[in-house]
């Protein structure tokens, strides 16, 4: 067992005065359990916490760090804005030079607005989709994750109801109820809820790679084509909220991957370089109506940051170069098919998703794991938390949560690959 001693005495201080001794919930390992370690400095692939251990990290900052941590080039960028001054509150070039960059990147940009996370991006996107349509009702997944805006926060409806319950305390019942909710893949649901709520339904917001469920696959039945085309048939706009797939699975994310394209996109994480960055962006006709040249507001002190932007700007730059995500996905599904053969080899039962350089690992009889049920209902829990920790004591950094996905960056090497391979021989022998 390593020594995680300060990370102990840390996380005794930080409960004392932060909510779970954290700035965002699932930090807490509270779905895995043990203590979660405090990090020092991070290089390349690994991470270091405050007793002095070194992990190969495949959470990477919940997938900003997709060129590794510390990149040389994005931290020298950074250093340089620094020096120029922090912050303006002011228009400055290095927002055109980000937004025409990724303009030119996601294939159904024209117009983009930036802000300081995704939840932000993807409020305000539900808002821009409500004032354009003159609708208030909206679509999401079960299971997906749109960050933590009242509307988002809603489960499906007990029983017969259709509209959404409030899915943390402080969200109001009444706002919960514009919140309509459907499994994935289950379109007759979504023809359902159109024809039960008909002019009333703004938009259908998705993850079109979920990765809040563990990592999911949405793409292979057709069923993205089917939210486009009942969009297009019910006057409703299509949200791909991209956050975590966005630059991930291609240089223009699922959208370009499928070729299927939305009218809004919500995009974070990467697009920010490990700086906070989050952005809307879709049809001219669309993002015309955001103020100031239209009638939804949305306004923040710190966006369009240019430290932000220029780290932006430095890590999505490094993304065009050539078979850079071939390398990434071939990577990835070397460490994906051999944890499955660990798996196999061990007697354990367990599948995969995986898609372009995110993938999942879940601890199941099933033969593919398709929705939110699959994984509440038919994963072993329980041996995920004892495998999470038992990879973390041979070094390894994964999500502390079946419900998340894992990340790989252009930093990792083969030999890491192989030694992460080889660490999971190790800690499955320790807890089967
Ligand atoms: P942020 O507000 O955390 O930047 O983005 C919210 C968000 C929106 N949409 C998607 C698809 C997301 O995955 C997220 C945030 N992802 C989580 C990980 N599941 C961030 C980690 C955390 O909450 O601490």
């Amino acid at each position: 067992m390593p020594n995680i001693q300060q990370s102990q005495i840390d996380f005794d201080q930080a409960k004392k005065i932060l909510p779970g001794g954290v700035n965002s919930p699932v930090r807490a390992f509270k779905s895995v359990g043990g203590t979660p370690r405090f990090f020092a400095s991070a290089s390349g692939a690994y991470v270091q916490d405050v007793d002095g251990n070194s992990y190969i990290d495949y959470v990477g900052s919940w997938g900003p760090m997709i060129l590794g941590h510390a990149h040389p080039d994005v931290v020298k960028g950074v250093q340089e804005t620094a020096a120029l001054g922090m912050s303006f509150g002011a228009p400055c070039e290095l927002e055109i030079d980000l937004a025409k960059l990724v303009i030119d990147m996601v294939p159904s940009i024209d117009v983009i607005r930036f802000v300081n996370s995704g939840s932000e991006a993807t409020m305000s996107a539900l808002r821009l989709a409500r004032g354009f349509t003159g609708r208030d009702k909206f679509i999401k997944f079960d299971g997906g994750y749109h960050g933590h805006a009242d509307g988002f926060l809603v489960k499906a409806g007990s029983g017969a109801a259709t509209f959404g319950e409030p899915d943390s305390a402080g969200v109001p019942a009444d706002y919960a109820k514009l919140t309509l909710t459907a499994a994935f893949n289950d379109i007759e649901a979504i023809k359902q809820l159109f024809a039960e709520n008909k002019d009333e339904i703004a938009c259908i917001i998705v993850e079109p790679v979920p990765g809040n469920t563990g990592v999911m696959k949405l793409y292979e039945n057709g069923f993205l084509q089917q939210l486009r085309d009942i969009c297009d048939a019910e006057g409703a706009l299509l949200i791909f909220d991209e956050v975590m797939c966005g630059f991930r699975v291609a240089a223009g994310g699922a959208q370009e991957r499928f070729n299927i394209m939305p009218d809004l996109t919500c995009l974070g994480k990467i697009i920010g370089g490990g700086l906070p960055v989050g952005a809307y962006g879709g049809r001219e006709e669309i993002m015309r109506q955001i103020s100031p040249d239209g009638p939804v507001y949305q306004a923040g002190t710190l966006s369009g940051n240019p430290l932000a932007m220029r780290a932006g700007l430095e890590t999505l730059t490094r993304l065009q170069a050539p078979g850079f995500y071939d390398a990434l996905e071939a990577k990835t599904t070397r460490l994906v098919e051999g944890l499955l053969a660990g798996c196999k080899a061990a007697g354990v039962p367990a599948v995969a998703n995986q898609v372009g350089a995110m993938f999942t690992i879940f601890f199941t009889d099933l033969d593919e794991v398709t929705c939110c049920d699959d994984v509440s209902k038919h994963c072993d829990l329980a041996f995920f938390g004892r495998y999470f920790n038992a990879m973390l004591d041979e070094g390894i950094y994964l999500a502390p949560s079946q419900y998340e996905a894992a990340f790989v960056s252009a930093a990792h090497t083969d030999e890491d690959i192989d030694a992460t391979m080889a660490a999971a021989g190790r800690a499955l022998a320790r807890i089967i």
